[in-house]
């Protein structure tokens, strides 16, 4: 990107933004944002697909392989390639990490139409992208995490009961999250491929998150939600979990 665009961009982001995605720019080593997942989500343009790193069985039999192929291969691919096709006509965008676009979209200096593709496949790549490390089966809370929770909502039980009141309760397609927002950990939910890096949502650092679009269960589970979230809860990485919560 040449510098007096990169200016132009800079003047409609805030400061603290500014040193974000000049380090962004400078290299992963001066990285100031969390890394929050393992693969693919502080990269640049053009995005890739991150392999997943377990088979597409391994999560059976509570989420079936051919879901998860055909969510992985076919819908997280499609959120990248059509985010691609934009950053191909955004030229100005193209230095920016996913997350910067994310936060700051609504003030992107780009076209409403470039705005909403962005934030709905911008959105997409970087939820799924959060989402495939947070599953694995036979793990269980414990650590910092496990301390937090039990100190935020009282007990696991009740932790749970209201993770999956958000996923019930979230109308149409969207996720369902914990996060941290610095004061305490809180359950939200987001409609569409929304998520809790974007101005204009309850912003926070994610630790977990649910997709429960009808693409992720529907096979196996058809319209019955609350199976598919009840079964979250024996592939939940709590690994990864704890991992998301001590990432500073
Ligand atoms: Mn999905």
């Amino acid at each position: 990107m040449c510098q007096l665009i990169r200016n132009d961009i800079m003047k409609k982001i805030h400061r603290k933004d500014f040193i974000k995605t000049v380090a962004v720019s400078a290299g992963a080593a001066l990285l100031p944002i969390p890394e929050r997942v393992q693969a693919g989500i502080l990269q640049n343009y053009a995005f890739t697909l991150p392999p997943l790193t377990y088979p597409y069985k391994a999560l059976e039999p509570y989420i079936d392989a051919q879901t998860m192929e055909i969510h992985h291969t076919k819908h997280h691919q499609a959120y990248i390639n059509k985010l691609n096709e934009i950053l191909d006509k955004e030229q100005n965008l193209k230095g920016l990490s996913l997350e910067k676009m994310l936060d700051a979209y609504t003030q992107l200096p780009v076209s409403e139409n470039s705005k909403t593709v962005i934030r709905n496949n911008g959105g997409g790549h970087w939820n799924h992208s959060f989402f495939w490390p947070l599953l694995k089966t036979n793990t269980t809370p414990g650590g910092k995490l496990n301390e937090a929770l039990l100190s935020v909502f009282g007990s696991m039980e009740n932790f749970k009961t209201t993770f999956e009141k958000a996923a019930l309760g979230q109308f149409g397609s969207g996720w369902a999250w914990l996060i941290d927002t610095g004061k305490t950990l809180q359950i939200v939910s987001t409609a569409n491929q929304d998520n809790p890096l974007m101005q204009g949502q309850v912003q926070g650092k994610p630790i977990l998150a649910l997709d429960v679009w009808e693409h992720a269960y529907y096979l196996k589970y058809q319209n019955k939600r609350a199976d598919y979230v009840k079964a979250f809860w024996q592939v939940l990485n709590w690994d990864q979990a704890e991992k998301n919560f001590l990432q500073k």
